[in-house]
């Protein structure tokens, strides 16, 4: 399959990349690095993302080139769909998007459906950065001081700080040729977990009180509403990594948050530890993701949603 992207890349001329709507490390890394190559090769390169870049991404080499508003796609003749599970995770446009000639997707996801003829989908992988840096390696390209830093960012952040489960063999050795390549790991984390604003402060100190542990203290959750966040000042990327919180506490294996949409949905965002399989409980609400990380949206009242995940859990449970 790298094959026939390489030959994807050799026979055409000019890429949009893409990833999923609320970006995170991995999506932008992966962006980035595949930009990066396609320019080094000499090819026309356009990153188009629904949503703004994170504060803390904005340190990422190109991340400024990153356009928001979907170019004329008459030029375009591949598309690169990547961290995506679905064509829709793109957001608004992925329907247009969907309209180009050629489309390659590259992901790590286990829900994956397999949404177009030319992929690279390897649920093994830590990260679609991982990924990229296969296929760049595969294509026996160098790995400029630029990408590495990009997919080493998408590793790190894809495997919460190489603690999660996805941090295998392949992640470490990948981390290590990318900081042999130019990342600067300290540096890298400074940007990425030490530069918040003090809106990310505030909108905590709100979240916190809504801590509930149910299920004998095997499930932790906190909430985000659309009051906390008007209130704080922050915007909805503040509360990345909340949800890492609950699970921080001794004897909790799956951690939620419900962070409230401005349509008034949730988007619940699921933790474990171990081989607890949260991947089955978001996909009871549509959802998907990873064993140990996934998410889903859903309708409805909060108390009525939270009684909804716990009994999608027990039954999760009584299926393992
Ligand atoms: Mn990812």
């Amino acid at each position: 399959m790298l094959r026939r992207i390489s030959e994807r890349i050799g026979r055409h001329r000019i890429f949009l990349i893409t990833a999923h709507e609320r970006l995170d490390g991995d999506a932008l890394g992966s962006e980035l690095a595949l930009c990066h190559m396609l320019r080094n090769l000499g090819k026309e390169a356009t990153i188009y993302n629904q949503d703004r870049t994170p504060g803390n991404y904005l340190f990422l080499p190109g991340s400024d080139q990153i356009v928001h508003e979907l170019p004329p796609l008459d030029p375009f003749e591949v598309a690169f769909i990547l961290d995506c599970s679905e064509l829709d995770r793109v957001g608004e446009e992925s329907a247009r998007i969907g309209t180009i000639p050629n489309l390659v997707n590259i992901d790590h996801h286990v829900s994956n459906g397999g949404f177009c003829d030319v992929r690279l989908i390897d649920p093994q992988a830590s990260s679609t950065g991982e990924l990229i840096f296969r296929l760049v390696r595969d294509m026996g390209l160098a790995v400029t001081a630029e990408m590495a830093t990009c997919l080493y960012t998408a590793i790190l952040t894809d495997t919460g700080g190489f603690r999660y489960g996805n941090t295998r063999r392949g992640a470490l050795l990948t981390a290590a040729d990318l900081v042999a390549g130019g990342a600067d790991p300290q540096w890298i984390s400074e940007n990425v977990y030490e530069a918040d604003p003090p809106a990310r402060l505030r909108l905590l100190a709100a979240a916190l009180p809504t801590l509930t542990l149910e299920e004998g203290g095997r499930v932790g959750s906190l909430v985000v509403t659309q009051k906390a966040l008007a209130d704080a000042g922050a915007l909805p990327e503040h509360a990345e990594g909340f949800v890492d919180l609950p699970r921080s506490i001794r004897g909790v294996e799956i951690s939620i948050l419900y962070a409230e949409l401005p349509d008034g949905r949730f988007k619940l965002s699921l933790r474990s530890k171990g081989k607890v399989n949260v991947e089955r409980v978001a996909r009871t609400f549509g959802g998907g993701g990873h064993i140990n990380a996934a998410g889903c949206r859903v309708e409805g009242e909060l108390s009525e949603i939270r009684r909804r995940v716990i009994e999608a859990i027990r039954t999760s449970a009584a299926e393992a």
